[in-house]
C-alpha cells in the first residue's frame, strides 16, 4: 500500500477532556507520522466551510456550533494506507456502534461529540489538508 496523508481533528469534546496526548498515541503506536499540527478554535465560518458537504443534513447547524464550543487539533498523519488506518483507529461515527479499543468506543460520548474527525478518502483528505495546511508541501519528507 501507498504512502498517503490524512487529515485528523481531535474535537473541542476530546481536548476539553485532555485526552490529545492518548489519542495521538495510538496514532504513533500505528506507525502514523505526524507530518503536521496545530491546535485552533474555528470560526463560523471556518467550520462550515470544512463540512461545507454536510450542508444540506439536518445535524449540520448542531455539527458546526459543536466543532466551535472549543480548540480543536488539527493534524496531517502520514504513513502506509493512512486513510483507511486512521478510519480504522477511529470506529464508527457513533461511538455506541463503535468496535471496542477505538478512539470513538474509548473516548466518545455521543454521535454529535465523536472525539476525532478523519478523512474519508483520497480525494477528501487532500481537499481537507489544503484547507487547513496551505503551505505543506514545503515541509514534505
Ligand atoms: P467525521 O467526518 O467527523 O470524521 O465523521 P464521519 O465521517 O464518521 O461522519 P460523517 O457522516 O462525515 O458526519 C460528520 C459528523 O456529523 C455528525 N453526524 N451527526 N445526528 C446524525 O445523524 C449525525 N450524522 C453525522 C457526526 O458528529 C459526524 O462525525
Ligand atoms: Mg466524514
Amino acid at each position: 500500500m501507498a504512502i498517503e496523508r490524512t487529515l485528523s481533528i481531535i474535537k473541542p469534546d476530546a481536548v476539553a477532556k485532555n485526552v490529545i496526548g492518548q489519542i495521538v498515541s495510538r496514532f504513533e503506536n500505528a506507525g502514523l507520522k505526524i507530518a503536521a499540527a496545530k491546535l485552533v478554535q474555528l470560526s463560523r465560518a471556518e467550520a462550515e466551510g470544512f463540512y461545507a458537504v454536510h450542508a444540506a443534513r439536518p445535524f449540520f447547524n448542531d455539527l458546526v456550533n459543536f466543532m466551535i464550543s472549543g480548540p480543536v487539533f488539527v493534524q496531517v498523519l502520514e504513513g502506509e494506507g493512512a486513510i483507511l488506518k486512521n478510519r480504522e483507529l477511529m470506529g464508527a461515527t457513533d461511538p455506541k456502534k463503535a468496535e471496542a479499543g477505538t478512539i470513538r468506543a474509548d473516548f466518545a460520548e455521543s454521535i454529535d461529540a465523536n472525539a476525532v474527525h478523519g478523512s474519508d478518502a483520497p480525494e477528501t483528505a487532500a481537499v481537507e489538508i489544503a484547507y487547513f495546511f496551505p503551505t505543506l508541501n514545503v515541509y514534505a519528507r
